[in-house]
């Protein structure tokens, strides 16, 4: 059932979608402001009209969770969503002697000789933050992305405020607040970052002993971003509402510039002309604490997905 809010908004876009262009250069159809609701008792919201990989929506979790904003840590969980971004760093620096990078997403689209030598060095870059710590701190780093801004935003006092931690603890001691609110949006920041923050800001809502999240996102990618998306904010839910002893409620999914790229399509249309299946479920091990969980502690159960979709993504 929960499927459809995701297959509605592709449809949407298809039908009445603008043609932008966009940062990437990739240009898109989009429409500005949409909203889709999951209620998280009709089972867990991972697409089975394509296959999503559920563990890597699970190890970039926890690696917001624990607050880590180094790629090293999702690379040693087999984990590369996030690579491109801090090569993009690394090939900008001084310290970069190989070969051009310069434009790598679109070259790498277009011309086959330039691929191959792209991901020889994405592999000599990924290999080098695995095993060369310095090189890890200077280079793995992706600044102060949605670990950092969640776990220790920083004040102009100098100190820093864990706003997962405190906004867990309000929901524990003042349920009905309508506070329960955490920002990765810092103005301040954004200038100097590599990618502004997508979801900006979540709030959470107890009612009738159910725990609900809603999610304002800026700039949703339909097809590659949305549904890690999705999984990953139902996924928080299910952790905290576990730790307040609360059942999930709903998550509620506002985005902004929704948007499929044109190199898209085609893949949203072959996605359109699937049946979804029943929703898998989530199996969480018991904990006391969502900082104590590990990747070995989620699971996902009965999930029988159409076949992956491959896409592009844009850089
Ligand atoms: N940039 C753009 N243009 N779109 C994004 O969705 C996006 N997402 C980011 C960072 N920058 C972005 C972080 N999240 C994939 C999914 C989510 C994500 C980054 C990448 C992705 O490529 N998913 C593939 C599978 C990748 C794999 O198996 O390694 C997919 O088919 O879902
Ligand atoms: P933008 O900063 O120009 O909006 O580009 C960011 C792109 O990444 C945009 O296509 C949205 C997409 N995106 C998601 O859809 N979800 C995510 O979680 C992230 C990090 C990015």
């Amino acid at each position: 059932k929960s499927e459809q809010a995701y297959l509605d908004l592709c449809k949407r876009v298809l039908e009445e979608g603008n043609n932008r262009d966009d940062r990437t250069k990739t240009g898109t159809l989009s429409v500005f402001g949409h909203q889709m609701r999951f209620n998280l008792a009709d089972g867990f919201p991972l697409l089975t009209t394509k296959k999503v990989p559920f563990r890597l929506i699970v190890s970039e979790l926890l690696w917001f969770i624990k607050g880590d904003t180094n790629i090293r840590y999702l690379l040693e969980n087999n984990n590369h969503i996030w690579n491109e971004w801090a090569f993009e760093k690394w090939i900008e620096s001084e310290d970069y002697k190989g070969p051009d990078m310069t434009d790598f997403g679109h070259r790498s689209l277009k011309d086959a000789d330039f691929k191959e030598q792209y991901e020889e060095q994405m592999k000599l870059f990924t290999d080098k933050i695995l095993t060369d710590n310095q090189f890890a701190e200077g280079f793995g780093d992706l600044g102060s992305v949605y670990g950092s801004q969640w776990r220790s935003w920083n004040t102009t006092k100098g100190e820093t405020i864990d706003q997962l931690k405190e906004v867990i603890t309000s929901i524990k001691e003042n349920p009905y607040s309508r506070r329960h609110i955490v920002t990765a949006w810092n103005p301040e920041d954004v200038p100097t970052m590599a990618l502004p923050p997508c979801h900006t800001m979540f709030q959470f809502y107890v009612s009738d002993g159910k725990l609900s999240c809603q999610l304002y996102q800026r700039s949703g990618d339909i097809f590659l971003g949305v549904p890690f998306n999705i999984a990953s904010y139902s996924l928080l839910t299910c952790l905290i509402a576990k730790e307040c002893n609360l059942a999930p409620g709903e998550f509620v999914h506002t985005i902004g510039d929704a948007h499929i790229y044109a190199n898209h399509i085609d893949q949203v249309k072959t996605q359109l002309t699937r049946n979804p299946k029943a929703l898998p479920a989530l199996k969480l091990k018991d904990f006391d604490s969502i900082f104590d969980v590990n990747v070995e502690d989620i699971e996902i159960e009965n999930y029988e997905p159409h076949p992956a979709i491959k896409a592009p993504i844009a850089v």
